[in-house]
């Protein structure tokens, strides 16, 4: 069990592999500018299985397997972004999968502006506040095993 202390809506944001440190940098900056508190920070290379369970709701499509080489081709940037209505403002910020989609639709966004292509988009964001728990339990567990300490603690005294 997970217990998070965040006052506002929290999304899990991912900066994915073969973004250079000058594009990561310049992101970083964007979410700060666009109002989003950087509640949690984490560079991790996935393993394989990590990437597998992060994407299992893909598991059966086409092109999983290269979605996972791609996860696991080097450091994905880990991010847990507080605000506002976090997880659709985050997903407006990003613009759809398909950057050809996303430079007719949503030009300004970050998929339309710096995505290779439908597989290589640079960035991902949970579809909702479900499905963001549920990653960030997989990918930041230690802050659970944190969190846990401080309640039983507080439960002794
Ligand atoms: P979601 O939160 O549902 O993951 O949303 P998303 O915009 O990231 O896009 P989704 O369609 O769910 O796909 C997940 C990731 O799989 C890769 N992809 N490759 N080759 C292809 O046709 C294809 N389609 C999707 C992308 O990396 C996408 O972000």
């Amino acid at each position: 069990e997970i217990s998070f202390f965040f006052p506002t809506e929290c999304t899990l944001a991912v900066i994915k592999p073969d973004t250079s440190e000058e594009l990561r940098e310049e992101i970083l900056g964007e979410i700060r500018a666009a109002g989003f508190t950087i509640s949690w920070q984490k560079e991790m290379v996935l393993t394989r299985e990590m990437a597998e369970e992060f994407y299992k709701q893909h598991r059966d499509k086409p092109f999983f397997s290269y979605l996972v080489d791609y996860m696991c081709r080097g450091p994905c940037t880990m991010l847990i972004l507080s605000k506002e209505n976090a997880v659709e403002e985050w997903r407006k910020m990003m613009g759809p999968a398909d950057p050809s989609k996303a430079k007719e639709t949503a030009p300004g966004s970050l998929r339309a502006r710096f995505a290779k292509d439908v597989l290589e988009n640079t960035v991902h964001g949970s579809s909702s506040s479900q499905h963001a728990q549920e990653k960030i339990q997989l990918l930041f567990g230690e802050i659970s095993s944190e969190s846990q300490v401080i309640s039983t603690g507080d439960d002794d005294e």
